[in-house]
């Protein structure tokens, strides 16, 4: 079966397909001819996931999930948060988005920080929302080259390596993403 998954990135496609039972068939926006960077207008990460699945229903007629992540950094006023991916600017480049973290960041030792996801499913037209957190805190260096995004710089609590420092197995056990898929699959009875 089929599961679409509106999304442009492929390393949460790759994320998401580690959990997923072969019973289904994992379609990324590009693999239903969507090459539209969608709109995240949203000043909510649930607003955006959204967002997200409800342009595919209503543009594509299709049945799908989204979902959009945001990094909450503590000293930072929980920023960069629903901006996280184009922190630094609209190329959403994750190099310049840790450097300006960690430029903000400068030397200050309370580095408590969060990955939160939420997952948008769409059926039928109705939305149903689930969420996914991850505790830590942010590096003073970027460390690992594993990952994508901010993990060069992400310590989940109760470790002492950054998420890029990880195999992508160890990730997916506890992430953000991994914790909000499974509230979702639990909903599918999967
Ligand atoms: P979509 O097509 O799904 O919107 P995106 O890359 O634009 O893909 P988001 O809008 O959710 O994704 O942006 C979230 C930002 O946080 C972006 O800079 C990502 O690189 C980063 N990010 C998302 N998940 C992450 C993870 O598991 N580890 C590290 N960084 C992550």
């Amino acid at each position: 079966m089929d599961l679409i998954f509106a999304t442009g990135n492929e390393h949460k496609i790759r994320e998401i397909s580690k959990m997923l039972s072969n019973r289904f068939n994992l379609l990324g926006l590009k693999d239903i001819q969507c090459f539209v960077d969608i709109p995240e207008t949203s000043n909510t990460i649930q607003g955006n996931a959204i967002l997200k699945a409800q342009y595919v229903y209503d543009n594509y007629g299709k049945n799908c999930f989204a979902e959009d992540t945001g990094l909450e950094i503590k000293a930072l006023d929980m920023r960069p948060g629903v901006f996280s991916a184009r922190y630094a600017g609209e190329a959403k480049s994750s190099e310049a988005n840790i450097a300006k973290v960690l430029e903000e960041l400068g030397s200050l030792e309370g580095r408590e920080a969060r990955f939160r996801t939420v997952i948008a499913y769409i059926l039928d037209g109705n939305i149903m929302t689930f969420e996914g957190i991850i505790e830590g805190h942010i590096a003073h260096q970027k460390m690992g080259t594993d990952g994508f995004g901010y993990d060069p710089i992400f310590i989940p609590e109760n470790e002492t390596r950054t998420f890029a420092q990880m195999s992508a197995k160890e990730k997916n056990e506890i992430s953000h993403r991994a914790r909000a898929f499974k509230k979702f699959m639990n909903h599918l009875n999967l």
